[in-house]
C-alpha cells in the first residue's frame, strides 16, 4: 500500500503571492534562513501527514463539501515559532475571521469523522515565508488583504532540495 504525506491549505492568489515574496526578501535580510520558494507558499489548515492512498477518495469527499472560500483574512503580523535548528518566520493573521473558524471547525470535524488526525494545539493561522530563521522580535507587519478561495489537498515531497508541494485535488477527483 502506498502513502502520501498530505496536507490541506489556502493556496495564494499570484499577485498577493508576488507582494508577500517581497516581504520574505526583506525579512531574509534581517533573519537570515531558508526563504521558501513562492511556489511553495500556502496557508496550512490541516497537516495529515503519512496516509494511505486508500483514504484520498474520502478526503476529496470531504474538500467538495467545505465552503468554496473562507472570507476575507487580513494578513497583519509578522510572528516566529522556535524550531529544533533556528526560527519559523511566517506572516499570519492576529484575528480568525468567523468564516475562516468556521470552515476549520467543519474541515477538523470531517478529518475527525474519518479517523485522520488533527492538531490538537490551538491554531495560528500562517504563511511560512522562512525556514531557520534568527528570530523576528518586532511585531510591525504591513496589512494585506486577502480574498481567499477554496482549500486544496497537496503532497509534499521531501527532497534534498527541501520540500515540494503538488496539489493533488484536481489529480485524484
Ligand atoms: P509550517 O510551514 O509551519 O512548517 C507542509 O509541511 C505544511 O504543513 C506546512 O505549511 C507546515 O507548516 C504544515 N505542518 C503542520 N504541522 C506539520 C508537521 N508536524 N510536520 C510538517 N509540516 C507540518
Amino acid at each position: 500500500m502506498t502513502n502520501k504525506r498530505l496536507f490541506i491549505a489556502l493556496p495564494l492568489p499570484d499577485p498577493l503571492r508576488h507582494t508577500i515574496c517581497n516581504i520574505r526578501d526583506a525579512l531574509h535580510g534581517q533573519c537570515q534562513g531558508r526563504p521558501v520558494a513562492s511556489a511553495n507558499l500556502h496557508l496550512t489548515l490541516a497537516f495529515l501527514g503519512d496516509t494511505p492512498d486508500k483514504a484520498l477518495p474520502d478526503i476529496q469527499a470531504l474538500l467538495a463539501g467545505l465552503p468554496d472560500n473562507y472570507g476575507t483574512l487580513i494578513l497583519d503580523e509578522l510572528g516566529c515559532f522556535r524550531q529544533q535548528h533556528g526560527h519559523v518566520v511566517w506572516l499570519g493573521c492576529s484575528t480568525i475571521p468567523a468564516a475562516l473558524a468556521a470552515g476549520l471547525a467543519q474541515l477538523q470535524q470531517g478529518l475527525r469523522a474519518l479517523g485522520l488526525p488533527v492538531e490538537k494545539r490551538p491554531w495560528q493561522p500562517h504563511i511560512t515565508l522562512l525556514r531557520d530563521a534568527a528570530p523576528w522580535q518586532a511585531r510591525l507587519a504591513p496589512t494585506l488583504e486577502w480574498q481567499t478561495g477554496a482549500a486544496g489537498l497537496y503532497a509534499s515531497t521531501l527532497t534534498p532540495q527541501g520540500p515540494s508541494y503538488t496539489r493533488i485535488d484536481s489529480i485524484y477527483p
